[in-house]
């Protein structure tokens, strides 16, 4: 295909398949070199903030489950107001981390189970025993992604706060969504620096330069670029008027179907990974609105692959092969965070947020009932309850079910004397 471009930087060429057919392999000049050092300052402008000066504010999240935490701060020594957003994240464990080494070969990466393993005994009892050890610190990296400086709306995406379900209709769409999208939303200047190679060019592991079909592959952000089991890449297309899964219809089949297969090709080239082991889809809404695909493993629990917000790249094909324009037809659900200016637009449609309240008042309600109902079952009750002391204690009937579930359930008397 003309202008395919396949970045291999194992063997350290460019193929480059030309309009006859023909792939041109190019040795990328001192590949190795470049390889084996930091990204040049070609593709990485130095930060003017020193991380280690980082001063907290508040904490927006943290997810023990994920193992990462979102701050803001400031880095006061180049000013005290602008917000810095930084998120650090645990890593996830390489495969190769915990291989064992052989006798003969002790001097190839950090493993866990070596010398420089330092093991803090916390007990052992019987067969079973709990440590606390502290690897190699070249195996401890935290993850670190800074935004510098950030906006409110950078605050708002990293921040814990209550998430409405929106039901986005097309006329919904048009009135009030894609207004709000126009006149407010992230800068697209980072894809045009990976689009124009003048970010991340090092970086690009596929890249097919037709204007209208093409795209470029590369990791995402959220990928340390090394453990493969969290292999995160991300594919933006090099059409520049395709805002989000709303905007592609029949006329964008080629594109998508090029993404698809040559996105499987390139991983299986580059990863070793086919095409079934990928999970490949769309956000919706996006945070970035240039078309983008988001590849990962199947078997890595990706941020953001909730059945809320992932559209899976094939079935947006197979929608639109059976309705061209499905997309413009289509009621799409989306996610909207509190304190978002587009959820009170929506508000002011849809009443949201009153349905949260009803709903609120609604099971206080049933409590009551429920306070009433046990009252006369347990006479004579051991306290009467006030509403508002509800919520500080488990509901009766909570109560009731979790006895009745037990083996040997006591008398109502005794649940009564309780
Ligand atoms: P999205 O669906 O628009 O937003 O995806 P969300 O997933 O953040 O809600 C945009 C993707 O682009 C995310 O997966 C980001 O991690 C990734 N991303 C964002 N930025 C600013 C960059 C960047 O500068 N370089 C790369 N390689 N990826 C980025």
């Amino acid at each position: 295909m003309p202008g395919n471009k396949q970045h291999d930087t194992n063997c350290k060429t460019v193929e480059e398949t030309t309009a006859d057919g023909i792939v041109h392999c190019t040795e990328l000049k001192n590949a190795a070199e470049q390889q084996s050092k930091e990204p040049t300052s070609e593709e990485v402008s130095m930060p003017n903030y020193q991380l280690s000066t980082f001063k907290l504010a508040r904490i927006l999240q943290n997810n023990t489950l994920r193992k990462t935490i979102a701050l803001v701060g400031t880095f006061p020594n180049i000013s005290e107001t602008d917000a810095a957003v930084v998120l650090l994240e645990k890593q996830a464990f390489k495969e190769s981390d915990v291989q064992t080494a052989s006798e003969l070969n002790t001097d190839g990466p950090p493993r866990i189970f070596s010398d420089s393993l330092q093991v803090h005994t916390e007990f052992i009892n019987n067969i079973y025993g709990s440590f606390q050890c502290i690897p190699s610190s070249k195996l401890n990296g935290i993850k670190t992604t800074v935004v510098y400086p950030a906006t409110e709306k950078h605050i708002e995406k990293y921040s814990v706060t209550q998430k409405y379900l929106i039901s986005e209709t097309p006329t919904l769409y048009e009135q009030l969504t894609l207004p709000f999208i126009t006149n407010s939303q992230f800068s697209l200047e980072w894809v045009y620096n990976i689009l124009d190679h003048r970010q991340e060019t090092e970086r690009i592991v596929y890249e097919d330069a037709d204007p209208v079909t093409g795209f470029v592959l590369l990791p995402d952000l959220k990928w340390d670029g090394k453990t493969l089991e969290t292999l995160y890449l991300l594919a933006i297309v090099h059409k520049r008027d395709i805002k989000s899964l709303r905007d592609l219809n029949a006329n964008h089949l080629p594109l998508l179907r090029k993404l698809r297969d040559s996105i499987i090709t390139a991983i299986e080239k580059r990863y070793g990974l086919c095409g079934s082991q990928l999970r490949m889809y769309f956000h919706y809404q996006p945070s970035f609105y240039h078309l983008h695909v988001h590849i990962n493993p199947v078997r890595s629990d990706a941020p953001g692959i909730w059945c809320e917000k992932s559209h899976m790249l094939d079935t947006v094909i197979s929608n639109i092969e059976l309705m061209s324009d499905y997309y413009q037809r289509v009621t799409l659900p989306f996610v909207l965070f509190e304190g978002s200016k587009l959820l009170d637009e929506y508000e002011s449609k849809e009443a949201i947020r009153k349905e949260v309240t009803k709903a609120k008042e609604e099971k206080i309600l049933n409590e009551e009932e429920q306070v009433k109902e046990s009252e006369a079952l347990y006479k004579p009750p051991a306290k009467k309850l006030k509403l508002a002391e509800l919520e500080a204690v488990e509901p009766p009937a909570k109560k009731l079910k979790e006895v009745a579930e037990t083996a040997n359930p006591p008398t109502v008397l005794e649940i009564a004397a309780e």
